[in-house]
């Protein structure tokens, strides 16, 4: 190290002395964490290039640090040979690049103690700009301000969802809620486990919570800004329930999927859809929840006890009604999220009701459904159960290791990473893979929390090394980020607001070998076969670049929970 230092300050001032400095060209074949790295921590980019020395120079051209670059390694998911390019040594603040050989260099990056913090905010913040029926006011939304759309004041009982009550045709006032993702329709199944998810990194993150200003119309108020974007999706959530009979709607939606237009310019009939049990248990487990963070504020105790009251109408309902599934009906073709398998949401909302109540019905019934579940996902939701309970200061339920099963996760996860020659723990490339390797990273982050052991901690920190551009593509692919970050996301608004830059702070889905064809066989847009790389920054790719409520929330926990150390 003070050798290395000694010849790079030498360079430095023979260059210096010279008046001029070498310029290198850059290269996306260098893959870094473009939005950083922190003082303290590993510093590991990669390359695709067969390179062999590299050196670390710092805003003026001053050469800070020398080293070797690691053996070649194949890393088979992007069909690419890389070679770690390893620079932790270098802790001080600033902005640096990576040379190698002399000749190419990457994109500017920064080592710094909060590398971040804007990202934290505006993975949050990204909620606001997709709420449903209110406009994005100037002083919030900057060049992204737009006029509401979606009143939902009028919304229409479909025949599928019909009741001796609510006939169809009958007309509902269901306002508020977030845009699912690129689309603007509102589904219950998606939004529990997102709104959880909010909740969950509120309660972990309490300080933060607390701080954290995002400038929005309820920034100033008693609560933490971060709360306040969640409660506006749990309001909508609460409304679909039919207080009739208990039972929740899986969706607000229109019969096929709107073209791409500003949310103000849809005029489209909206309608809810069928109830079923999916979203009868995700409510009921999501508004269990929230019932235990919401007592903690005054004014929210009106809004709490409706969180619980609700919760146990949609349990009893789905008690009547276990198995309803979810299948579009004739005629509605927007997203579908049906869920054949059950008994994962059984556990996660009887484990959400006895942590609210003490029942032992049930604590008996998440006896009952537990198994051994992986990272969390929207159709598969137990380990959120384990979630709360290990979170939880109560004794659990007995015979159910919530913070076993949690850790035995985790470490299956850290083997992956030591095996991977990109230290990523991800091993399938499904639709919203980068939503896998946020909830990777969120449950590493969960087992730190309880075990305290930085191991964990360490690897969430390199799934987000893997988000912000340390990947196959080279895409930050967080909106607004990063050096090379994906500008064509398939989100209505991004599309036709005439602003160049999209909206900020939204994670793409990321690469995904399914629906390869997604922006049409004529096309001549074609995605690599080789998954890490099966990605393109195309708004007709929704497959692979849309956004998503359930893809922002664990980015929300990974950075709030990496920046809250
Ligand atoms: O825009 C829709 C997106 O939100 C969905 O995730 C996706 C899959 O259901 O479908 C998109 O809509 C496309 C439709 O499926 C096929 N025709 C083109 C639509 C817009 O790209
Ligand atoms: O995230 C969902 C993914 O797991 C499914 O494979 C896919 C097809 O059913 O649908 C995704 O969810 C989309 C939803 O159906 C409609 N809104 C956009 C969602 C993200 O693409």
């Amino acid at each position: 190290m003070k050798y290395n230092l000694i010849i790079t300050c030498s360079v430095a001032m023979f260059l210096l002395a010279c008046g001029k400095q070498k310029q290198f060209t850059e290269t996306n074949d260098i893959r870094i964490d473009q939005c950083g790295y922190q003082c303290d921590g590993e510093k590991m980019a990669f390359t695709t290039l067969p390179a062999s020395a590299f050196e670390i120079i710092d805003n003026e051209g001053n050469s800070v640090y020398k080293g070797k670059v690691g053996e070649p390694q194949y890393w088979a998911d992007a069909n690419d040979t890389i070679r770690r390019i390893d620079f932790s040594d270098v802790c001080a603040e600033g902005t640096y690049k990576i040379v190698i050989d002399n000749e190419l260099c990457s994109a500017p990056f920064a080592v710094s103690a909060h590398p971040y913090a804007d990202l934290a905010r505006a993975a949050v913040k990204a909620y606001y700009f997709s709420r449903a029926s209110m406009p994005v006011d100037d002083q919030y939304g900057g060049v992204w301000s737009r006029a509401a759309g979606h009143p939902d004041t009028c919304v229409m009982v479909h025949s599928s969802a019909a009741s001796k009550q609510r006939p169809e045709g009958t007309i509902l006032s269901l306002p508020g809620g977030w845009y699912d993702a690129g689309d603007y329709n509102k589904y219950v199944v998606n939004s529990g486990i997102s709104t959880y998810t909010l909740l969950l990194a509120i309660e972990s993150y309490e300080a933060m919570a607390q701080q954290n200003n995002l400038n929005i119309p309820e920034s100033g108020n008693s609560l933490p800004d971060i709360l306040d974007e969640t409660l506006y999706n749990l309001r909508w959530m609460l409304s679909m329930q039919d207080p009739n009979d208990g039972g929740v709607y899986h969706k607000l939606t229109t019969l096929n999927f709107e073209d791409f237009i500003m949310p103000s310019e849809c005029k489209r009939q909206r309608y809810v859809v069928a109830k079923c049990t999916s979203a009868a248990l995700d409510l009921a487990a999501t508004a269990a929840h929230a019932y235990g963070i919401l007592q903690k504020y005054n004014e929210l105790h009106p809004l709490a006890d409706s969180c619980i009251a609700i919760a146990r109408k949609a349990y009893d309902w789905s008690l009547k009604n276990p198995d309803v599934r979810f299948r579009n009906p004739e005629g509605v073709s927007t997203g579908e999220y049906g869920d054949w398998s059950l008994n994962d949401e059984w556990y996660w909302a009887s484990v959400e009701m006895w942590l609210a109540t003490g029942e032992k019905a049930f604590a008996d019934n998440a006896k009952k459904y537990a198994a051994r579940y992986g990272t969390p996902a929207w159709p598969s939701v137990g380990m959120l159960g384990n979630y709360s309970l290990a979170l939880a200061n109560e004794n659990g339920i007995d015979g159910i290791g919530a913070k076993d099963s949690i850790v035995a996760v985790a470490d299956r996860l850290l083997l992956g990473e030591a095996e991977s020659p990109v230290a990523l723990s991800l091993s399938r490339y499904d639709w919203g893979s980068n939503s896998t390797v946020a909830n990777e990273g969120m449950l590493k982050l969960i087992a730190y929390r309880l075990t305290g052991d930085i191991k964990y901690y360490k690897s969430a920190v390199n799934d987000l090394h893997y988000i912000l551009g340390r990947n196959g593509t080279g895409y930050c692919y967080v909106t607004g980020f990063g050096s090379r970050h994906t500008m064509h996301i398939h989100h209505r608004p991004s599309a036709a607001d005439g602003i160049d830059e999209p909206v900020p702070g939204y994670l793409s889905g990321g690469p995904c070998t399914q629906v390869p064809n997604d922006c049409g066989d004529e096309s001549d847009i074609v995605r690599s076969q080789y998954p890490a790389k099966a990605f393109a920054d195309q708004q007709c790719s929704y497959s692979t670049n849309e956004v998503a409520i359930n893809w922002n929330a664990p980015l929300t926990f990974l950075t709030w929970g990496v920046e809250s150390r």
